[in-house]
């Protein structure tokens, strides 16, 4: 307990603490009855093996901290109207939360079926775990939850990202000691250097040591009190210690702990709010540490298992067989005393619901929880403003990201009143050219401040740490409480979030069939700064191959965009930041690049996807094309179009077609991903029969991967990046990689038939000018004077 802490919270009377501990063992009997129950979900006749699951499926261990949480998070809500979410790290503790759903009636309010009685009761044990049921863990399907919990170590990056531009609101945040380990998790607890007490929420975390992971003790759990409590304080915050096995004396530093955190929280607030004071709050964090496991089965076949490792899944198994283990399941449950806790239709009696608010103000009702209810559209304003003049494709040049820059700016300044759209980053913001928005905002910042800063203030919507964890974390929190938002990140560095991403994907996915779920903005990535353009840094910092793994994942909720210039981007962008249930990719570079499509024209070609570009080609539609000259990205895009302006200087009887393709997924079978082409489409656009050589901005094998089914699929041939990166120019990049427009036209003569002999002496010709361009970066250390000047004079 706080040593300076003024005693002015009352204790709990003694009716108060029986109706907690009524509460939390209702939820512990749940929790079991879950895990081991088909039938006799009362224990109103004697247990029997057909009573027992034949397949005993879940985590005990980290359910009894959680209900206690649970029990003493419904306390301080209902005492003071609080409006609070909770966020269960441990989410393998599925049972606990499920437990509390029930006992407070959100669970049959999304689940009607589900009654609040004996019935339902049978059917809460029956469907956990079980086909045609529920998962183990909290996930989608558990009310109130936005944090699925099963890959540990994003629960307190999830509870900052809720609490951001929430200033009425709650977070609780169980941290597991064994989920405090990961890297996410770790770097996390910075979060408290970015929560504006003005305008965010407060993130309460609970770490939750019940001393032990799977099978190894976890490492804060066995520091001195001392050290866990200067680490915790090294972070900035201020800890309460809760620290027993009895439960009644739990209960009560429980809820004085509980109070205690509340009552801070409430004086930082005010203190920023009311009076102006912007000294870094140091919020509290409860630390909690109970038995793993804890009022289960204290021995099983003489090893101990309560308060320790065994106690993390199913603490006693093979019950069906083993008349002793079923003796013992039946004393566990029979401990928490059931008749007491339900009455005779199964329902939690009064002295159980005691602690439990009501409606919204129940943890599993709260609609930040289910954050599209609380979704408004984003004001985007008219692409006309920000969209770039163009005359004549490929004769001016602009930085697209720059350009989305002034776009973005303009969002933030829309949403200056509403606070509801961040962009996070790992300190790219500026490096990525969007640094127009710091004319609208700043960036989030409550740790000390030089005179030298720029931009850093405490209210800031731009928030930049350098942990792309906790940059993905936030957003999905922000996101998932009703919010929007945009992550913008280079690109090779996304991959450190992969997993992450998984994890997202498939939440969208699962809460796509859940009805009582609202659609939430998606999750835009913007990555610039890309595998061709890293002039500055090289090998470490090129890797296009995000986009592969997005796109093995669930089709209906992952969409990849390369748009191929500003206007093209503006068209994207517009069109992300306005969708739903998407995790959406854009790749779009940052330097330079040419001007192709006006507005117009981009709108048209974003929403075919894939494209046409007659401007650039030689195929009149008066026969099929020769050659089909395919692009996707914006580096490959202008190396197709050098490269068809060659082929016309060279080969001008030639009937080239240049297709640009901006949405990836328009490749993929229409019965595989909602974009996908039709074949005929398809069959269209880029011929049954004729090459198609394809630049694409990533590893080539995407598209093999993503058109094998086509008919035209023998032959297309594929040049992408190969990992034949390193510090060099932006023309060798490409000539390197074989993606460059000497290298193009060399593949068309190698691929149209006819060609090879007839067109020898231009191959040479092409093959020379790689050869010369490698000297020339040699001794000059830029590129050749004819790649450096070309433009798009057609
Ligand atoms: C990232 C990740 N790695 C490994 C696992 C496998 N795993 C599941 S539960 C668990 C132990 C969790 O311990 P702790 O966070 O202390 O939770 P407790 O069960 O003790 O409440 C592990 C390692 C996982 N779920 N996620
Ligand atoms: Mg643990």
């Amino acid at each position: 307990m706080h040593e300076s802490e003024p005693s002015g919270i009352a204790p709990l009377s003694e009716e108060e603490l029986r109706e907690l501990d009524a509460h939390w063992r209702a939820a512990n009997y749940l929790a079991v009855g879950q895990i081991y129950l088909l039938g006799n979900a009362l224990l109103r006749e004697p247990l029997l093996p057909e009573h027992i699951k034949p397949r005993l499926l879940g985590h005990w261990g980290a359910s009894p901290g959680l209900n206690l949480v649970h029990t003493h998070v419904n306390r301080v809500v209902k005492q003071r109207d609080l409006d609070a979410i909770c966020i269960w790290g441990p989410g393998h503790g599925g049972p606990a939360v499920l437990a509390n759903s029930w006992l407070e009636g959100s669970y049959t309010d999304a689940y009607p079926d589900v009654t609040r009685d004996a019935d339902g009761m049978a059917r809460l044990f029956r469907q956990f775990s079980f086909p045609g049921g529920v998962p183990s863990h909290v996930a989608p399907e558990t009310p109130g939850s936005i944090h699925e919990g099963g890959e540990l170590g994003y629960s307190l990056s999830h509870a900052y990202g809720a609490a951001l531009d929430n200033p009425g609101l709650l977070v609780a945040c169980v941290v597991g000691d064994g989920e405090a380990e990961t890297g996410p998790l770790a770097t996390a607890w910075h979060g408290n250097k970015f929560l504006d007490p003005v305008h965010d929420g407060a993130v309460l975390p609970i770490l939750h040591l019940n001393g032990y992971k799977i099978a190894n003790p976890a490492v804060l759990a066995r520091l001195p009190e001392d050290e866990l409590d200067a680490l915790l304080r090294g972070y900035g915050h201020d800890p309460i210690h809760v620290t027993g096995d009895d439960p009644l004396a739990v209960h009560r530093l429980m809820a004085h702990a509980m109070d205690t955190a509340v009552d801070r929280i409430t004086a930082f607030q005010q203190a920023a709010r009311t009076e102006g004071d912007t000294s870094r709050a140091h919020w509290p964090v409860i630390v909690l540490r109970t038995p793993k496991g804890w009022t289960g089965p204290a021995v099983v076949d003489g090893k101990p298992v309560e308060g320790t490792w065994r106690a993390h899944q199913v603490p006693l198994n093979q019950v069906r067989d083993n008349p002793e283990r079923l003796a013992q399941l039946s004393d566990w449950l029979r401990s928490y005393r059931p008749e007491d806790l339900f009455d005779e239709h199964g329902r939690p009696t009064p002295q159980v619901l005691a602690c439990v608010p009501d409606g919204q103000r129940r943890i599993g009702s709260n609609p930040h929880a289910n954050g599209g209810r609380l979704l408004h559209a984003l004001p985007i304003p008219p692409l006309e403003h920000y969209a770039v003049p163009v005359d004549k494709p490929g004769s001016t040049l602009h930085e697209p990201t720059r350009v989305l820059g002034d776009l973005l700016a303009q969002v933030m300044a829309d949403t200056a009143e509403r606070r509801d759209f961040r962009i996070v980053g790992p300190d790219e913001t500026a490096s990525n050219r969007l640094q127009a928005v710091y004319t609208a905002t700043g960036k989030a910042w409550q740790a000390e401040l030089l005179d030298s800063d720029e931009h850093l203030t405490r209210d800031g919507r731009v928030m930049e740490i350098l942990s792309e964890h906790t940059c993905q974390g936030w957003l999905e929190g922000y996101l998932l409480t009703g919010r929007h938002g945009l992550f913008s990140c280079y690109e090779a560095f996304v991959h450190i979030v992969d997993s992450m991403v998984s994890q997202h994907i498939k939440w969208l996915r699962t809460t796509r069939r859940i009805p009582w779920r609202a659609p939430i903005a998606s999750l835009n990535y913007l990555l610039t700064s890309h595998v061709w353009r890293q002039d500055h840094n090289g090998f470490s910092h090129q890797d296009p191959g995000f986009v592969d793994h997005v796109l093995n994942k669930s089709p209906e909720a992952v969409r990849v965009y390369f748009p191929p210039d500003a206007n093209t981007l503006l068209a994207v962008a517009d069109h992300v930041l306005r969708s739903r249930d998407y995790v959406n990719v854009v790749v779009a570079g940052k330097q330079p690049c040419f001007d192709w499509l006006t507005l117009e024209e981009a709108r048209t070609h974003c929403s075919r996807g894939a494209g046409i570009w007659p401007w650039a080609g030689t195929d009149d539609g008066s026969r099929e094309p020769d050659v089909v000259l395919a692009c996707a990205g914006d580096v490959p895009t202008q190396e197709v179009l050098a490269a068809s302006d060659l082929l016309r200087e060279h080969l001008p009887e030639l009937a080239v077609r240049v297709v640009n393709v901006v949405d990836i997924a328009r490749l993929m079978p229409a019965e595989e991903h909602p974009h996908g082409m039709p074949d005929r489409e398809f069959d269209a656009l880029f011929t049954r029969d004729r090459p198609v050589i394809f630049a694409y901005h990533g590893y080539p094998w995407l598209i093999h991967r993503l058109a094998y089914r086509r008919a035209v699929h023998p032959q297309v041939h594929v040049r992408g990046y190969k990992e034949s990166g390193t510090t060099t120019t932006p023309f060798d990049m490409v000539v390197r990689n074989d993606l460059d427009r000497y290298r193009l036209v060399m593949d068309v003569i190698d691929r149209v038939p006819g060609l090879s002999v007839r067109a020898a002496a231009v191959r040479q010709r092409m093959a020379d000018v790689r050869i010369r361009h490698e000297a020339w970066i040699r001794e000059h250390g830029a590129d050749l004077p004819e790649v450096v000047d070309w433009t798009w004079h057609r």
